[in-house]
Parts: structure tokens; sequence; C-alpha cells
């Protein structure tokens, strides 16, 4: 925690299990390949990355949580500055809280939105790799998304749907991030 950026800028923080695709998702939203490292083995971030868009807005990806592989002692420690960073950043403006759409939230997510509302942490629920679904499969995983959503007090009451792979939610979710950037400097 004490290696972190001091910054003013609000932040934005991508969180989820282990390879739902937070660091494709912010190479997607960016417009760049490889500006966050993504790999098909879980477990490839394992430290807060962050980036810095136009002096206006931070993004922070997160190492992912649920990645049993990894030795215990790795995970406990990913684990305590997740959620040392997700309680103690003054400046954390939205949650990113991505759930692969093929499972929909599972135990550890239900465990994250827990400390989240908790700590009064606002979070927005993106269901990703939609590419990989029918829409009939996708229309279930929304439903059921929703249906934990409306009783969770610091929930944001919309759900993203998106694919870094063909685009799926990605204006939408551009604009939702833009909301949140500080306004361009006047001087
Ligand atoms: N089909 C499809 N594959 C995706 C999508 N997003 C990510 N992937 C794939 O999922 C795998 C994991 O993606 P990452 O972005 O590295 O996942 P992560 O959540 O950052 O993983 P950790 O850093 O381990 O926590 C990679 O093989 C990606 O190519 C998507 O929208 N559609
Ligand atoms: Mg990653």
């Amino acid at each position: 925690m004490d290696g972190l950026p001091i910054t003013k800028l609000p932040e934005i923080a991508f969180a989820g299990r282990s390879n739902v695709g937070k660091s494709s998702l912010i190479n997607a939203l960016t417009n760049r390949t490889d500006i966050a490292r993504t790999s098909r083995t879980p477990g490839r971030t394992r430290e807060i990355n962050f980036f810095k868009l136009n002096d206006r807005l931070m993004l922070a990806d997160l190492p992912g949580f649920g990645y049993a592989k990894a030795p215990k002692t790795l995970v406990k420690q990913w684990t305590r500055l997740v959620e040392t960073y997700l309680r103690g950043r003054p400046n954390l403006r939205r949650t990113c809280l991505l759930i692969d759409a093929r499972r929909g939230a599972m135990k550890s997510d239900i465990a994250v939105m827990d400390a989240l509302d908790e700590a009064a942490v606002s979070y927005l629920i993106i269901l990703t790799k939609s590419d990989k679904l029918k829409p009939e499969a996708l229309s279930r995983t929304i439903a059921s998304s929703e249906n934990i959503l409306c009783k969770r007090p610091a929930a944001f009451p919309m759900i993203i749907v998106s694919s870094s792979k063909n685009g799926d939610g990605l204006p939408v979710l551009r604009s939702h991030l833009t909301g949140l950037a500080e306004s361009a400097p006047t001087d």
C-alpha cells in the first residue's frame, strides 16, 4: 500500500476473479493491445497497475481473486492488498466488478460485494466475455445478476455486458467512466 501513487485524480478500479478479463477490458477501453498485460493463464496480474488517462482519470488493474493454484501465501497477500486498496483509496470513484457472463456471480464475487457494501464503495457489475454466450444464456445471467444487485446498497443500479473481443458494451462503459473523469482544466 505504501508504494501506491498519490494522486488527486478520480480513480476507477477493475476487480474480479482471476482470468475474468480485467486487463483485457482496460486494453479494449483504451484502444491499446497490451497496455495491461493479459494471459490465458489465471494469475497474470499480481500487483496493482495504474494507468493514467490524459491527466483526467486513473484506472487501476487489480490482481484477480479466486485463483486456487497459486501458492496460498501469495493468494493471501493479493487478497489483503486488494482489500486494503478497496477500503482505503480516497479517490476511488467506482469499482468495476467483473463477472464472467458464462458463470454468473460465484461465492467469491458475493464475498467481494459484501466487503464493498460494508465499506460503502460504489461498484458497477460488468458481465464479461459476452461473445462466448448465446443470447438466451446471456439473458439468464443478466436476470440472475439483477436479482443479486437489487438487494445491494452500494451496487450501481445498472449492469453492463461487455466483450473485449467484439467491443460489446464498450461505448456505454466509456461514457459511464467519462462521467466520472475530472472536467478539463479551465486555465
Ligand atoms: N472470448 C473472450 N475472451 C476474453 C475476453 N476478455 C478476456 N478474454 C481472455 O481471457 C483470458 C484472461 O484475460 P485477462 O484480461 O488476462 O484476465 P484478468 O482478469 O486480467 O486475469 P488476472 O490478471 O489473472 O486476474 C485471456 O486469454 C483473454 O484473451 C472477452 O471479452 N472475450
Ligand atoms: Mg490481469
